[in-house]
């Protein structure tokens, strides 16, 4: 017990030497992998902590209402979001039964056959990701053919005139509504489809999911930038605000990453096209040389808002992956500025006023996701100290006596009755990878989706 306050206090130091100074400071006392497991531990117990809520008030349903202690459905009859999105994270973090559990409910109850309109980006990133790692780390091929059913169900959906996918399909009978989209909405479907596509032998589902997202790179502007609104039945843009937060963050991280899972040319060939504009005409820098990304017109690449974000905090991520370390970790920096004005990130932040915009925090892990690949790929130690600050004010902040509830407001901590799937999939997940061992998990071998399932190229 006296070991482990010293443990824990020893963390807490090195902590705060790393992580209450700007990104000038000088560098944190490393921590011990010791410490970095006890961390690792308490994320483990954090999720199982969060597990036990869903099982107890919500079993069976999609999500659970943290506060009310009830349970939340999307679209009426469950889907099972947060077993599905839950599953990879239970299994990567050793949580056996638990995960156990997931999987049998998943395998037994799940079902697709509903009149419902489903968001086909979020049962894609969520369901179809999570069935399909699922799948492939546990071998359950009961979880492959529901994959392969919910994808079958989905394709109606490509069936406009672009080849842009409409936002709503209903599961049954294959009606699409709601043709004015946005590119992230059209253009992150790949990785699903296409390993999908791969591992059941039908190669119609890559091509449908490719050709989304060539046809939303295809409309990008003569400056190279995409905006955030598109009709998919005549390709016009409705809206020229072009950015990398929210409706459109993940078609750029598509870009890099379907190159990097299928090793697919077309897409390294669009994201060299793409991140160059990005980094000129969406990037920004305030005061004394602080790196933040803003919204500009797309046509002319005039700035618009100084805007940044909870999930533009995913882009620091990417940008490491793609080579550019420099840039990542000083976004990330400007990034921890946000947070720590409150002691946990808002939705949207106006980075110039230092002001905030839009005051939700609904348990967001993109910042986490920085944090975990600028550690992986540059070995620094304030990465891990940085998560541990980040873990401390989530912990205080979020945690429920039955799971963790998202924030109305960031400046009063007021909270809110809601607990995404995203909670596990992703939060929990870049927390443990952050602390858990090199390893723990082969780094090299996956590509995250953007809900955070590791997919893996089968073996042919
Ligand atoms: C997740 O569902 C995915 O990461 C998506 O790309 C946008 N963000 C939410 C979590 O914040």
């Amino acid at each position: 017990m006296f070991l482990q306050r010293v443990v824990i206090a020893a963390v807490f130091a090195a902590a705060l030497a790393g992580c209450t100074a700007g990104p000038t400071a000088r560098a944190p006392a490393a921590m011990t992998e010791a410490q970095a497991s006890e961390l690792a531990e308490r994320v483990k117990a954090e999720t199982r902590h969060a597990w036990q809520g869903y099982v107890r008030y919500a079993w069976g349903h999609d999500a659970l209402k943290p506060l009310t202690r009830a349970p939340h459905d999307w679209y009426g009859p469950s889907l099972l979001m947060t077993p599905v999105d839950a599953l990879d994270t239970l299994l990567l973090m050793g949580l056996t039964d638990e995960a156990k559990q997931a999987q049998e409910l998943i395998a037994s109850k799940l079902s697709f056959d509903h009149d419902v309109d489903v968001q086909v980006f979020e049962v894609t990133i969520r369901l179809l990701g999570g069935l399909i790692t699922g799948y492939q780390m546990t071998g359950d091929t009961r979880l492959l053919a529901l994959a392969d059913d919910l994808g079958r169900r989905l394709m109606p959906a490509f069936a406009s005139r672009t080849g842009l996918p409409y936002r709503y399909v209903n599961l049954r009978t294959g009606k699409v509504r709601d043709g004015i989209s946005n590119p992230a909405e059209t253009g992150t479907l790949l990785l699903e489809f296409g390993m999908l596509g791969k591992l059941t032998g039908k190669p119609a589902y890559y091509d449908a999911a490719k050709r989304a997202l060539v046809e939303t790179y295809r409309r990008r502007s003569t400056i190279g930038l995409v905006g955030s609104q598109i009709d998919v039945e005549t390709g016009a843009w409705t809206n020229p605000s072009a950015h990398i937060g929210g409706g459109i963050d993940s078609y750029y991280e598509y870009l890099y990453k379907c190159w990097r899972l299928f090793g697919d040319a077309d897409c390294k060939r669009m994201w060299d096209d793409s991140i160059g504009p990005v980094n000129r005409y969406l990037a920004d820098e305030v005061r004394d040389g602080e790196l933040w990304y803003g919204r500009a017109d797309m046509n002319t690449g005039q700035r618009t808002i100084t805007r940044y974000g909870a999930l533009d905090a995913f882009m620091p991520a990417l940008l490491a992956l793609g080579g550019d370390v420099d840039r990542a970790a000083r976004l990330q920096a400007s990034g921890m500025t946000m947070w720590r004005a409150h002691g946990i990130e808002p939705d949207a932040y106006d980075y110039a006023a230092q002001k905030v915009l839009r005051p939700t925090y609904p348990l967001r892990p993109e910042i986490v996701e920085s944090a975990y690949y600028l550690h992986r790929l540059t070995g620094k130690p304030q990465y891990r100290a940085m998560g541990k600050e980040l873990f401390d004010d989530f912990v205080r902040w979020c945690r429920t006596e039955d799971g963790y509830a998202a924030l109305k407001d960031v400046t009063t901590k007021e909270r809110d009755d809601a607990m995404e799937s995203f909670l596990f999939a992703e939060t929990f997940k870049y927390f443990y990878l952050l602390f858990a061992p090199r390893d723990a998990f082969d780094f090299d071998a996956a590509t995250f989706n953007t809900e955070a399932h590791p997919l893996r190229l089968p073996v042919p």
